[in-house]
């Protein structure tokens, strides 16, 4: 018999909502075979992180090769990566196993115990791991540290070169995309250059439209802006946009924003069924469609456990 199979590449939450755990269940309800390469061990409940170890990169490398040495995946999810080593190590691997299908929860946020605190290994993980990714998966407040810094590397790098093509591929060897370069919402190349800084703060699903295409067209990737975190969009809509790159696609999937306050977690069940559809043979649509009706079911349960923000019902 054959399964299909999904590696997770991630932090590990020992109170079972997220990381790893999360990943593994999710892969269980999705019925293919999953692996686990540990990058983090975190110590947290429902009520916060309460201390992280890194795994060394080194030993993050040698579980990726007693693992992709045997069993090719048909689908990678790439959860927390603590630092700029284990990125490189993750790079190296993904490029070595010619890995396809890889989604990535680009996990920013000090709820899980990782601040990126130095600017250095985000613009790493924009750079180098990104272009690696068939999609990531960022939610608002992670799109607008993306673009931030984004609009920082520009600057750096000259706008006026980069929005006329030249200096940017050069310097980062990362741009062989049309950057800035599609009329497919009107604007004219300079008004980009100003529009950057006015996504600093994301706030109407116009300003979702944009970042997406933004972060797609630098960084050579589709990308899921979750709605999750949105206080624009009226009180009870928790709307996605997913960003297709080839074509430029833009695809809004409409929810309901759920009254559950226990969500911890669904960040990284949804990246993981993503993958799993992927894995599957779906296309991007059809596999994010797919988790986001299970993430919705799993909030909608309404499983209430511990003493904070609890887990979905996997
Ligand atoms: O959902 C982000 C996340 C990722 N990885 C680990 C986490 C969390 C959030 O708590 O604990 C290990």
């Amino acid at each position: 018999m054959k399964q299909k199979t999904v590696l997770t590449i991630a932090g590990s939450d020992p109170s079972g909502g997220a990381g790893i755990q999360a990943d593994l269940k999710t892969m269980e309800a999705f019925d293919v075979y999953g692996m686990s390469v540990i990058t983090a061990l975190t110590a947290q409940n429902t009520l916060g992180v309460s201390a992280v170890m890194n795994v060394e990169p080194a030993f993050v490398e040698k579980q990726l090769e007693a693992v992709l040495s045997d069993i090719q995946p048909d689908a990678v999810k790439i959860g927390m990566l603590p630092d700029r080593k284990i990125m490189e190590v993750v790079c190296k691997t993904v490029d070595k196993y010619k890995i396809k299908n890889v989604v990535l929860d680009p996990v920013l946020s000090s709820t899980s115990g990782t601040e990126l605190s130095r600017n250095g290994d985000l613009e790493y993980m924009i750079k180098e791991l990104f272009k690696r990714c068939t999609l990531i998966t960022p939610n608002i407040p992670e799109v607008e540290k993306i673009i931030k810094r984004i609009s920082a590397i520009c600057q750096d790098q000259n706008l006026e070169n980069i929005l006329s093509g030249k200096d940017c591929e050069k310097k980062s060897g990362i741009i062989d995309t049309n950057i800035f370069n599609t009329n497919s919402i009107g604007k004219d190349l300079n008004s980009i250059g100003k529009d950057i800084d006015r996504i600093e703060k994301i706030s109407s699903k116009e300003d979702m439209e944009l970042a997406a295409r933004i972060i797609s067209d630098f960084c050579g990737c589709s990308v899921l802006i979750k709605g999750g975190h949105s206080s624009f969009a009226g009180d009870d809509s928790s709307d996605d946009l997913l960003y297709i790159m080839p074509g430029s696609r833009r695809i809004w999937l409409t929810g309901k924003r759920i009254d559950n306050n226990n969500t911890h977690g669904t960040g990284c069940t949804l990246s993981s069924a993503i993958a799993c559809g992927l894995a599957k043979g779906m296309t991007i649509e059809k596999a994010m469609s797919l988790a986001k009706d299970y993430i919705t079911e799993c909030i909608s349960m309404g499983l209430d456990l511990g003493h904070g923000r609890g887990p979905l019902y996997h």
